[in-house]
């Protein structure tokens, strides 16, 4: 026994010590770090909306859940995302609901053309979709954190376009299955393309066209190659935050209601996010020399006809669930 070992101050000393280890070992053990992978670049808002909600995340729950971002489709390309969160390969992702309108027709609804068009119709088209959007991810062991719409979609094209018969022939970069079948509709060539292989389409010639918003415009440098973007306010597709319902139970309660905080503040910011920064990017593309272009009526109402046949369709696959979702909307 060493002469200080028995003394009371040491005693406390090292008692103390020990409850600090054992409350630091507690800390660690505790943290919980989730990898979350999403398909566009830094400059993107849904990748600046995702770096604060993940900031959030961790102040919301002292630093128990840390989310790692892996952007630009660099830990798994756009349509591997949600099959990535079913597995639990990633805990959270963010997936751009309509690239899966081929599974169920719950993920075409935001993708169709001209059924909601402008943000506040957009907002209301989730609220009907919503319930069925986390039915079907239920159904697949994961949960809807939040969902945030892409600005506006219109078509970039060097052509003049006038009327609907001018898109014919164009190579057309798809995006979704919906987005394929509007080419196949009006007589283009799709060619499917996710957002970050755009450039290089675009530089190679593989695609001349594309429908999508401002924001892809900017992000792709689309200007470099097109000159053209006609403001068809077509629909505004969205971007949802998914998680694996597994990862998420192993989660204690404080953790979870910290998640769903920072998700529904995440909600709220992009949507705001998403309108303001449409005016942006549509002056960022102006600046670099691609013109904006309001559609002539022909073109707009041929856009619509094309619409009103892919909803006709829509309403014929997706059966009661469909009519319900599309007659909620309507009537909010
Ligand atoms: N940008 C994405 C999807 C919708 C949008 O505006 C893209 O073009 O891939």
């Amino acid at each position: 026994m060493t002469p200080y070992e028995g003394s009371p101050m040491n005693k406390k000393l090292s008692l103390l010590a020990g409850s600090f280890v054992l409350a630091f070992s507690a800390g660690a053990t505790a943290q919980t770090t989730w990898d979350l992978p999403s398909a566009y670049p830094a400059s993107n808002f849904h990748v600046e909306n995702l770096n604060t909600f993940i900031k959030d995340v961790e102040s919301l729950s002292g630093g128990k859940l840390k989310i790692t971002l892996h952007n630009n489709a660099s830990l798994y390309k756009a349509p591997e995302i949600k099959r990535a969160v079913q597995g639990n390969q990633a805990q959270i992702g963010e997936i751009l609901l309509t690239n899966y309108a081929n599974e169920d027709p719950v993920y075409a609804l935001d993708g169709l053309p001209f059924l909601a068009t402008g943000y506040p119709a957009s907002f209301k088209l989730y609220q009907a979709q919503k319930p069925y959007l986390e039915k079907k991810l239920a159904s697949q062991g994961m949960m809807l954190l939040y969902a945030v719409a892409w600005p506006p979609q219109g078509i970039f094209a060097n052509k003049d376009l006038k009327k609907v018969e001018d898109l014919k022939g164009l190579k057309w970069r798809a995006y979704s299955p919906v987005t394929a079948k509007i080419a196949e509709l009006v007589g283009a060539q799709p060619v499917t393309v996710q957002q970050a292989e755009l450039a290089q389409a675009m530089a190679t010639g593989v695609i001349d066209s594309y429908m999508s918003s401002a924001s892809t415009g900017y992000d792709t440098k689309t200007y470099e190659y097109i000159k053209k973007w006609y403001d068809t306010q077509a629909w505004l597709p969205k971007n949802a935050v998914i998680v694996n319902k597994k990862a998420y139970d192993a989660l204690d309660p404080a953790t979870q209601q910290a998640l769903k905080k920072a998700g529904a503040q995440a909600e709220e910011r992009g949507w705001k996010l998403s309108e303001e920064k449409n005016k942006w990017y549509q002056q960022e593309l102006t600046k670099n020399g691609l013109e904006i272009i309001t559609p002539t009526p022909e073109l707009q109402s041929g856009l619509t006809k094309v619409g009103e046949r892919m909803i006709d369709d829509w309403l014929e696959r997706s059966g009661a669930d469909g009519k319900a979702m599309v007659e909620a909307y309507r009537k909010m």
